[in-house]
C-alpha cells in the first residue's frame, strides 16, 4: 500500500472537523485516537474484498482478551511507522495513544490465547472468525488500598470504540423461557501482517426487543417495559470475573446461551441465504468451543437444524463434524457443570436436546458409570463437548497427556481418536515486534525479516548468539529503564535498573503458588538481617496479578506480598539488596512493558496444575530464562532449550501423586527455622491483619485437614536453592548465552505454528 502522510492527516483533520468540530491542532486525546483509527479504517476497509468462498472456522469464546489494537493494527498493516512520521511531522506523538483503555474482555490466558489465535490466523491466511460477547464492562480495574485489593468498574469503551462497528442488519433475537432478547453484533477487523487478509472478530450486544416504550412509561403502565428493558441490556453488562474457577451462577448461563444462540442463528441464516443446503453444513463451516463455556451451541445448533426440518439424527450427525473442544485446565473446580432442573427451567428446548444427547450415548452403548452427559441432574458440559466433537484437545503435551490417563480417562478408553494435542503459542508481532522493537531489529540485522511470519527461523540466529551478547545486554538494559520509569510514575517505587528483575505475572491463583515467591523473599530477608545470608545479588521482585474478587485466599497472598513489599522496602539495612513490587492492574499494555525487561520469568506452578501457561512463552521469546517447575509449556520449553538453559526445581507430576499420599508439611517448618520464621510471619503479628486475611492463609498452609494442597513447602528448599543458583549465575557471560539461546529456541511457541495445526489437524480447511 502506497502511504501518503499528507493526504492522511488531511483525512484526520477532516474526520475531526465533521465529528467533532475540531482540528488537528487542537483535538483532545480521545477526539484524535477516534479520527486516527476512522481514518485508518477509510484507508483499509474502502476496498474490502469479500471473504473468499470455502470453508470458515468460528472460534466460540466467551473471553476474547484483546488489549489495545491501535498500535498492534497499525504494524499489521505496516502503517506503524509511517503514522509515527506523520504525526511527528506535526509535532506529535502517536505515544500520546498509550492512555487508549485495553480492551480487557477476557481473564487471562484462556482469552488472551483466543486473541493470539485470531491475529495468527490473519496473518497465515487461515479463515478463522471469532464470535464472543460484547461486555460493557471487562475485567475489572484493580488498585490497592492499605494493600488490599480493590475492585473497579472497566469502562473500556470509554474513548468510544472505533475499531467496532455495529451492524444492525444482522441482529437475531435469542429466546429464554421468561423473555426474548436481540442480540446485535458488533464486528471488528482482524489485521494479518502485512497480506491483506482481513478476518472478523463478532461481538454480540444484548438489547431489549422493543424500544423504550415512553408513552407507556408516562401512563404509568411502563414499569414492566422497564423492568424488561434493564433485564435485556444486563445480560452483557460484565465480564465475569473467575478465572479457573467455575461459579454458577444463572446469569453467566444466559450469557453463554446468548452468545452462542445468536452466533449460531446468524450462521445458519447466513448459509440459507447463500443458498447452502443445511444439510453440507459441515463443508462450510466448523465450530472451535474454547474450553466449555461455548458448549451450549452443540445443543443450540441441534434445536436450529431440526427447526429447519432436519432430523435428530441427521442434526445429530452433523454435530459430530463441525465442533471441536479445546480444554484449558484440569481443575476439578473449573470444570463447568450445571443443575439440571436451572436450565431445563431458563431453555427449556436447549435441555431437551441434551438429553437426546445423553439418551443416544446410551443406545451407542457407551458404559453409563464411566460416560455421562447427565448423572444426578448435574449436566457435565466437557463431557457432552467430549462426546459430540471430532476432536478434543489439550494445550500442550503434558496437558494433553493427563487429559487422556486421568481427567478424561474413560472417554480416552472409548474414543482414542478424538483426542490431540495442540501445544500453546502467542504472536511474535505483539509479543516481540511491537513490545520489543530494538531487540527484534537486532535480530532483523542477522536473519532478515522471514521471522516475522515464520519464527522457525530463530534457528538461525543461534551461530550469532555470541556476537549478539552486548547488543542484547544494552537494549535489555534499556528495556529495564523504561520500565523503572514507568513503575517510578504508576506505583511510586524506585527501581534500579541494576537490579535483577524477578518477575511473576499471571492471574493470582492458589496453584500459581506466588505464596511460595512470597516465602522465599522473606526468607532471603531474614537471612540478610540475620547476617546468615553474607552477599546476595540486587533484586527486584515484581508481581503483577487480579485475585477474583470472591478469592479470599487469592487476595490474602495480594495482602500479603503488599505487606513484605512495605517492610522491605522501609528498610534501609537491605535497601541496597531487594525491593519488592506488586504493580497495580496488570493487563495485556502493563505486559507489552514487563516482558522485555524481565531477567527471571517464575512458572513455579505446582506440576499438573497449569495446563499449558503463555506468559512463559512471552517471556522466553524476549530473551529471558525460566525457574519452572516440569508444568504445562515449561516441559516444552526445556525440550526446545535444553534444561541447562533453564531453572528447573520441584516435584514432577508423578511425584506430586506419591508425596500427597502421607504429607506432612510441618515436618518441613519445624527442620527448617527460617522457613518457619516466614511462614509465621502470617500470624506472629510482624503484619497487619484485622481481617484475619493472612491468619487463613497459615491454616491453609499447616491446617490439620488438607494442609498445603499446592505443596509450597514440600517445593520450598528446592526453589530457593535453585534461585540462588540463578541470582549468582546472573551477569556472567553464560547467563547472558542462556537467554539467547532460549531466543533462538523460541520458534515452536509461536501462534502461528498452532493455528497452522488447528487448521490441518482439526478443521480441515
Ligand atoms: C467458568 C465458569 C464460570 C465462571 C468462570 C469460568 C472460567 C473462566 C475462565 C473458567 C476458566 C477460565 C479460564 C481458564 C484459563 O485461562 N485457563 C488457562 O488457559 C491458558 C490457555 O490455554 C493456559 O495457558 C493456562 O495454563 C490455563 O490456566
Amino acid at each position: 500500500m502506497k502511504f501518503d502522510g499528507k493526504r492522511f492527516l488531511e483525512e484526520i483533520d477532516a474526520i475531526l472537523g465533521t465529528e467533532f468540530g475540531t482540528t488537528l491542532s487542537s483535538a483532545e486525546e480521545k477526539e484524535m485516537y477516534v479520527a486516527l483509527t476512522k481514518a485508518v479504517k477509510r484507508l483499509v476497509l474502502a476496498d474490502r474484498k469479500a471473504p473468499a468462498e470455502g470453508k470458515r472456522c468460528a472460534y466460540f469464546s466467551a473471553e476474547f482478551l484483546m488489549g489495545r489494537s491501535i498500535f498492534a493494527n497499525l504494524l499489521n498493516l505496516g502503517l506503524l511507522d509511517d503514522a509515527r512520521k506523520a504525526f511527528a511531522s506535526i509535532g506529535q506523538n502517536l505515544n500520546r495513544f498509550e492512555d487508549v483503555e485495553d480492551a480487557a474482555l477476557g481473564n487471562g490466558g484462556l482469552g488472551r490465547l483466543a486473541a493470539c489465535y485470531l491475529e495468527s490466523a490473519a496473518t497465515m491466511g487461515i479463515p478463522l472468525d471469532g464470535y464472543g460477547i460484547r461486555y460493557r464492562y471487562g475485567l475489572f480495574k484493580q488498585t490497592f488500598e492499605d494493600g488490599y485489593q480493590h475492585e473497579e468498574g472497566d469502562d473500556w469503551t470509554k474513548w468510544g470504540d472505533p475499531w467496532g462497528m455495529r451492524v444492525e442488519r444482522d441482529s437475531v433475537i435469542v429466546e429464554f423461557a421468561d423473555r426474548s432478547v436481540k442480540a446485535v453484533p458488533y464486528d471488528a477487523p482482524v489485521f494479518g501482517y502485512r497480506n491483506g487478509v482481513i478476518n472478523n472478530l463478532r461481538l454480540w450486544s444484548s438489547e431489549p426487543v422493543q424500544p423504550f416504550d415512553f408513552s407507556a412509561f408516562n401512563e404509568m403502565k411502563g414499569e414492566h417495559t422497564a423492568e424488561e428493558n434493564f433485564a435485556a441490556t444486563k445480560i452483557c453488562d460484565v465480564l465475569y470475573p473467575n478465572d479457573n474457577t467455575m461459579v454458577g451462577k444463572m446469569l453467566r448461563l444466559r450469557q453463554q446461551y446468548f452468545m452462542v444462540s445468536a452466533s449460531l442463528q446468524d450462521i445458519v441464516r447466513g448459509e440459507k441465504r447463500k443458498g447452502h443446503d443445511l444439510r453440507e453444513l459441515d463443508r462450510y463451516f466448523c465450530f472451535q468451543l474454547n474450553d466449555t463455556h461455548p458448549v451450549l451451541a452443540i445443543p443450540e445448533l441441534l434445536r436450529l437444524l431440526q427447526k429447519e426440518g432436519l432430523s435428530f439424527e441427521e442434526a445429530f450427525a452433523l454435530c459430530r463434524k463441525c465442533f471441536n473442544f479445546t480444554n484449558h485446565t484440569i481443575m476439578a473446580e473449573a470444570l463447568e457443570k450445571w443443575d439440571a432442573l436451572a436450565l431445563s427451567d431458563l431453555l427449556p428446548d436447549v435441555y431437551a436436546q441434551i438429553v437426546r444427547c445423553q439418551q443416544q450415548l446410551e443406545s451407542d452403548g457407551l458404559d453409563p458409570a464411566r460416560c455421562f452427559i447427565i448423572r444426578d441432574n448435574v449436566i457435565h458440559m466437557a463431557n457432552l463437548a467430549i462426546y459430540v466433537s471430532a476432536k478434543v484437545n489439550g494445550v500442550a503435551r503434558i496437558h494433553t497427556d493427563i487429559l487422556k490417563t486421568e481427567t478424561f480417562a474413560d472417554w480416552y478408553a472409548v474414543y482414542p481418536e478424538k483426542f490431540v494435542n495442540i501445544t500453546n503459542g502467542i504472536t511474535p508481532r505483539r509479543w516481540l515486534l511491537l513490545n520489543n522493537p530494538e531487540l527484534a531489529h537486532e535480530i532483523d540485522l542477522r536473519i532478515g525479516e522471514e521471522w516475522h511470519t515464520d519464527l522457525t527461523q530463530f534457528r538461525r540466529l543461534t551461530p550469532f548468539a555470541d556476537e549478539m551478547l552486548p547488543a542484547f545486554r544494552a537494549l535489555k538494559r534499556r528495556n529495564k529503564e523504561r520500565l523503572a520509569a514507568y513503575i517510578k510514575e504508576h506505583e511510586g517505587v524506585e527501581l534500579s535498573p541494576d537490579f535483577i528483575f524477578d518477575v511473576q505475572v499471571k492471574r493470582l491463583h492458589e496453584y500459581k503458588r506466588q505464596l511460595l515467591n512470597a516465602l522465599s523473599i522473606l526468607y532471603f530477608y531474614f537471612g540478610i538481617k540475620d547476617g546468615e545470608i553474607e552477599e546476595f545479588p540486587p533484586t527486584a521482585f515484581l508481581f503483577g496479578a487480579k485475585a477474583a474478587p470472591g478469592y479470599y485466599n487469592a487476595k490474602a497472598v495480594i495482602k500479603f506480598i503488599n505487606e513484605i513489599a512495605k517492610l522491605v522496602n522501609s528498610d534501609e539495612e537491605v535497601s541496597d539488596k531487594m525491593k519488592v513490587v506488586f504493580v497495580q492492574n496488570y493487563n495485556v499494555s502493563y505486559a507489552e512493558k514487563i516482558v522485555c525487561a524481565a531477567d527471571i520469568s517464575e512458572q513455579i506452578s505446582l506440576a499438573g496444575m497449569e495446563a499449558s501457561g503463555t506468559s512463559n512463552m512471552k517471556f522466553m521469546l524476549n530473551g529471558t530464562v525460566t525457574l519452572g517447575t516440569m508444568d504445562g509449556a515449561n516441559v516444552e520449553i526445556c525440550e526446545e532449550a535444553g534444561a541447562e538453559n533453564e531453572y528447573i526445581f520441584g516435584a514432577t507430576v508423578e511425584e506430586v501423586a506419591a508425596v500427597k499420599r502421607f504429607y506432612c508439611p510441618r515436618e518441613l517448618t519445624e527442620t527448617n527455622p527460617r522457613l518457619k520464621r516466614a511462614v509465621e510471619t502470617l500470624v506472629d503479628g510482624t503484619f497487619p491483619d484485622e481481617k484475619g486475611m493472612l491468619k487463613r492463609l497459615h491454616d491453609s498452609l499447616l491446617s490439620d485437614y488438607q494442609p498445603d494442597r499446592y505443596l509450597v513447602l514440600y517445593d520450598f528448599a528446592e526453589y530457593v536453592r535453585v534461585k540462588e543458583e540463578l541470582l549468582r549465575d546472573y551477569g556472567t557471560e553464560e547467563f547472558d548465552r542462556k537467554c539467547l539461546f532460549n531466543i533462538c529456541a523460541a520458534g515452536k511457541f509461536s501462534a502461528d505454528r498452532s493455528v497452522k495445526e488447528y487448521a490441518e489437524l482439526i478443521w480441515n480447511l
